[in-house]
C-alpha cells in the first residue's frame, strides 16, 4: 500500500537519504536504490528501523515486533570480557619476510624460504588500564604476533621490554591485582603509582630489574612504530636433525626508537587519548608501513652454562654484546583491520601456538603462559571454536578430529570423528604423521618434584645495576624522576623506604637521589640481596633509548601554527623539506577552516589550535604574519602550544614575526630554537629535527 504523509509531517531530504513519513512511520531512500535491503539475522527484508511496531502512534509496543526484540537482544550481548590484562590493544595486519634460511638452526617452515612471505597479524597493548584508558599511560607494551606459517599459527607473544616483573608464574595473579585499580575504591585507572602495586614490587626484589625498565622512557613510547618487542622467554628452535639451539626474540624498529617525555605524556593522554592507535592507523592509510626487523639471539648450552644468569630466568636479558643479534627477516604492517572488534578485540595469541621446528624452554614464567593464554581464550570468546573466526583460523590447511561445541561453525562431512580407524583412504580421516609433525625437543629431565624457585634465580640486582649504568644521563635522570613520581603518589612511607632499599643497591646515587626527592627523613639500609651482586657487568649501549635513535626523521610529524598572512614560501619549503625526508607537516591555525596565506591563496587547517597541541607532534614551527602574532597574542592555547614544545625539549621553526609570540610563551632562544630567515633554512631546520629534541635544554626547564 502505497504511504501518505501524515498531516503536518513532511518529507525530508538529509543527505543522501530521503526519509518518507507516512502512515505507517518513518522510512529512508537512499539515492540511488540499489543498496541492499537490510534484513535481520534471518534474512527477513526490515521494512521500518525507525519506529517499533505499536498498537496506534502513541500506544504501548508490541512483543511480536521480532525485528526489534532481534536488534536489542543482539546489541545487549555486544561486548565480551575484555583481556584481563592487555585489554587495550590495537592491531594491524601484514606480512614477515625472511632475509635468508634458517635452516641451519630451525625446521619452522616461515624462515626456510629467503623472500617467501608469511602473512601476519599484530595487536600492540598496555597491560595494566581497561579496554577504554589512554595509550600513553606509563606501562609496558605488549608486542604480539601472529604469523599464518603454512604449518600453522605461530604465535610470538612479546613485549616491548626484554625481562619481566616475576619468575614464576604462580606469582602472576597477585602481581596483576597489584598492578591494576585497588579492589576498594576501582583507582587508579591504567597507572602503577599507587601503595598496591609498591607494596608488591618492593617486597617482590625479583622485580628490581623490570622496575628500571618500567620507569625508563621505554614505559612512554612516542609510537607503537619506534619502539622493540622481546620474546622475553628463551625458546628454543629444532633443526631438521633434531639439534636444539636456545632463542630468544627481539623485533627492531627500522624507524630507531623513539619516547615522549612524561609531562608530554601526561598532556597527551587528555589532548588525545587514542594517540597510539591513530598514529598507527595514519601512518598505515597514509602508505608509511611500519616495519621491524626481526632478530634471534642464539645460543648453546655450553653458553648457558657459563652465563652469569640463568637463561629460564625472565627478570634477566643476554646483553647484544654478548650474544649478537642475527637479523633474519622484516615484519611490515601494511593493511588496517576491517573490524576492530572482529579482528583486534577476537584475536586469540597463545605463547603455546608453535611450528614444527619451535619449541619451549623450561622457563616457569613460559609454562605457566602457556596454561593460562588458551584458559583465557574460551572465557573471552565463549567456547572452544574461537579458532574457526577468521582472525584466528590458519591460513593453512587443518584437520582435526575435535568436534562439536558452542558456535561450531564448519561442517564435517562424513563418518569418522576419531582415530584409529578401519575405514581407509578419503573416508578414514586425517592421520599423525610422526615425520611433518611437532616434536618436542628429547630434553633430559629427571629430578625430584618440588616446590622452590631455583638457586640460579637469586641475583636481582646485578642486570638491574646494569641496566641503569647502560643509559645515558638524561635517560638516568628520567629513571630518577618516574620512581620518584610514583613513589610520590604511595602513601605509605614504609613502601616508599622499601623500594628506595632496592634501589640503593642498584646505584647508590640512584637510591639517594629519590630518597631525597620523597624527602625520606631517613635513609633505609640498602636491602640485603640474596646472592652477591656482580658488579663488573659491563653497560650496554644498546639498552638506551638515546644511544639507538632514529638515523633520519622519517615518519615523525611537524605542527606548524600559521594565522592569516603567513609567508607561502616559508610554509611551501618547510612542507617540501619534510615529505623529502619521509616526514609530514600538519597545519594548525585559530580556526579549522584554515588561513588566508601571504599570496591570497587558501591553506586548509588539520587542525583548530586547541584540538593540536604541540604535544602531539615532533617538532613545531610558527609561522605567523604581524597582524596575525597581534591576533593570538593573548591566546592561551597558542601560549601553551609554544610554551609545551619548548618544554619538551623539541626543535621549534620560526619567522621573525612569530618571535613576539615566543617571547610571551617564556621561550628563551637556544639552539632549538630556529628562526627561518628564508625558505632555504627549512631543509637544515628538518635535518635538525633528526636528533628529535635538544637535551641540552632540559637542565634549564626541569629541576626535578
Ligand atoms: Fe601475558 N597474558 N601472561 N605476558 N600477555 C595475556 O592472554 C599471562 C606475560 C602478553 O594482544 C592474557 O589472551 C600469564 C609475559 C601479551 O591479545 C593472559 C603470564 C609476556 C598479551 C595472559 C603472562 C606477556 C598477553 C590476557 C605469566 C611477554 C596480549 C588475554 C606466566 C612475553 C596479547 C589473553 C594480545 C595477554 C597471561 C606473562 C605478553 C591472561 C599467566 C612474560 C602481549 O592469558
Amino acid at each position: 500500500m502505497a504511504k501518505k504523509t501524515a498531516p503536518g509531517r513532511k518529507n525530508v531530504q538529509l543527505g543522501d537519504q530521503k526519509i518518507i513519513r507516512g502512515e505507517g512511520g518513518e522510512t529512508h531512500q537512499v539515492a540511488g536504490g540499489d543498496v541492499p535491503v537490510l534484513t535481520t539475522q534471518q534474512g527477513i527484508p526490515v521494512a521500518d528501523d525507525q519506529n517499533s511496531l505499536k498498537i496506534g502512534a502513541r500506544g504501548p509496543t508490541l512483543l511480536e515486533d521480532f525485528h526489534f526484540r532481534e536488534k536489542m537482544f543482539h546489541f545487549d550481548h555486544e561486548r565480551i570480557p575484555e583481556r584481563v590484562v592487555h585489554a587495550r590493544g590495537y592491531g594491524a595486519h601484514g606480512f614477515f619476510e625472511p632475509y635468508e634460511s634458517c635452516a641451519d638452526v630451525t625446521r619452522a617452515d616461515a624462515l626456510q624460504r629467503k623472500g617467501e612471505k608469511v602473512p601476519a597479524f599484530v595487536r600492540f597493548s598496555t597491560v595494566a588500564g581497561s579496554k577504554g584508558s589512554a595509550d600513553l599511560a606509563r606501562d609496558v607494551r605488549g608486542f604480539a604476533v601472529k604469523l599464518y606459517t603454512k604449518e600453522g599459527n605461530w604465535d610470538i607473544v612479546g613485549n616491548n621490554m626484554p625481562v619481566f616483573f616475576i619468575q614464576d608464574a604462580m606469582k602472576f595473579p597477585d602481581f596483576v591485582h597489584s598492578a591494576k585499580e585497588e579492589p576498594d575504591r576501582a583507582f587508579p585507572q591504567a597507572a602503577t603509582a599507587h601503595d598496591n602495586f609498591w607494596d608488591f614490587v618492593s617486597l617482590n626484589p625479583e622485580a628490581t630489574h623490570m622496575m628500571m625498565w618500567a620507569m625508563s622512557d621505554r614505559a612512554i613510547p612516542r609510537s607503537l612504530r619506534f619502539m622493540e618487542g622481546f620474546g622475553v622467554h628463551t625458546f628454543r628452535l629444532i633443526n631438521a636433525r633434531g639439534k636444539s639451539t636456545f632463542v630468544k626474540f627481539h623485533w627492531k624498529p627500522k624507524l630507531g626508537l623513539q619516547s615522549v617525555v612524561w609531562n608530554e605524556a601526561l598532556k597527551i593522554n587528555g589532548a588525545d587519548p587514542d594517540f597510539h592507535r591513530r598514529d598507527l592507523w595514519d601512518s598505515i592509510q597514509s602508505g608509511a608501513f611500519p616495519e621491524w626487523e626481526l632478530g634471534l639471539q642464539l645460543f648453546d648450552d655450553k653458553f648457558a652454562d657459563k652465563f652469569e644468569f640463568d637463561v629460564l630466568d625472565p627478570t634477566k636479558l643476554i646483553p647484544e654484546e654478548d650474544v649478537p643479534i642475527r637479523i633474519v627477516g622484516r615484519l611490515v604492517l601494511d593493511r588496517c583491520v576491517d573490524n576492530f572488534f572482529a579482528e583486534t578485540e577476537q584475536v586469540a595469541f597463545c605463547t603455546a601456538n608453535v611450528p614444527p621446528g619451535v619449541d619451549f624452554s623450561n622457563d616457569p614464567l613460559l609454562q605457566g603462559c602457556n596454561f593460562s593464554y588458551l584458559d583465557t581464550q574460551i572465557k573471552r570468546l565463549g567456547g572452544p571454536n574461537f579458532t574457526y573466526l577468521p582472525i584466528n583460523a590458519p591460513k593453512c590447511p587443518f584437520h582435526t578430529l575435535q568436534q562439536d561445541g558452542h558456535m561450531a561453525s564448519i561442517n564435517p562431512k562424513g563418518r569418522v570423528n576419531y582415530e584409529p580407524n578401519s575405514w581407509g583412504g578419503a573416508q578414514g580421516g586425517p592421520r599423525e604423521s610422526p615425520e611433518k609433525g611437532h616434536q618436542s625437543f628429547l630434553a633430559e629431565e629427571g629430578d625430584t618434584k618440588q616446590r622452590v624457585r631455583s638457586e640460579t634465580f637469586a641475583d636481582h640486582y646485578s642486570q638491574a645495576r646494569q641496566f641503569y649504568l647502560s643509559q645515558t644521563e638524561i635517560e638516568q635522570n628520567h629513571i630518577a624522576s618516574a620512581f620518584t613520581f610514583e613513589l610520590s603518589k604511595v602513601q605509605r612511607v614504609d613502601i616508599r623506604a622499601r623500594e628506595v632499599s632496592h634501589l640503593l643497591n642498584v646505584d647508590d646515587a640512584l637510591g639517594k637521589k629519590v630518597a631525597k626527592n620523597l624527602g625520606l627523613k631517613t635513609l633505609p639500609k640498602a636491602a640485603e640481596p640474596a646472592r652477591p651482586m656482580v658488579k663488573t657487568l659491563k653497560p650496554s649501549a644498546a639498552l638506551s633509548i638515546i644511544n639507538n635513535g632514529p638515523d633520519s626523521f622519517k615518519g615523525r610529524k611537524v605542527g606548524a601554527f600559521v594565522t592569516d598572512g603567513v609567508d607561502t614560501g616559508l610554509l611551501k619549503a618547510l612542507k617540501t623539506a619534510l615529505e623529502k625526508e619521509g616526514a609530514m607537516l600538519k597545519i594548525i591555525a585559530p580556526i579549522v577552516g584554515g588561513v588566508k596565506a601571504s599570496d591570497g591563496s587558501w591553506i586548509d587547517a588539520d587542525e583548530k589550535i586547541d584540538g593540536g597541541p604541540s604535544v602531539v607532534f615532533d617538532a613545531v614551527a610558527i609561522l605567523v604574519s604581524e597582524a596575525g602574532a597581534a591576533m593570538v597574542a593573548n591566546e592561551a592555547t597558542v601560549r601553551d602550544f609554544i610554551a609545551d614544545a619548548f618544554a619538551h625539549l623539541k626543535f621549534i621553526a620560526h619567522d621573525k614575526t612569530a618571535a613576539p609570540l615566543l617571547a610571551k610563551a617564556g621561550v628563551v632562544p637556544d639552539e632549538g630554537v630556529i628562526e627561518l630567515k628564508s625558505a632555504k633554512d627549512a631543509a637544515a631546520f628538518v635535518k635538525t629535527c633528526v636528533k628529535l629534541r635538544l637535551w641540552d635544554r632540559e637542565a634549564k626547564v626541569k629541576q626535578f
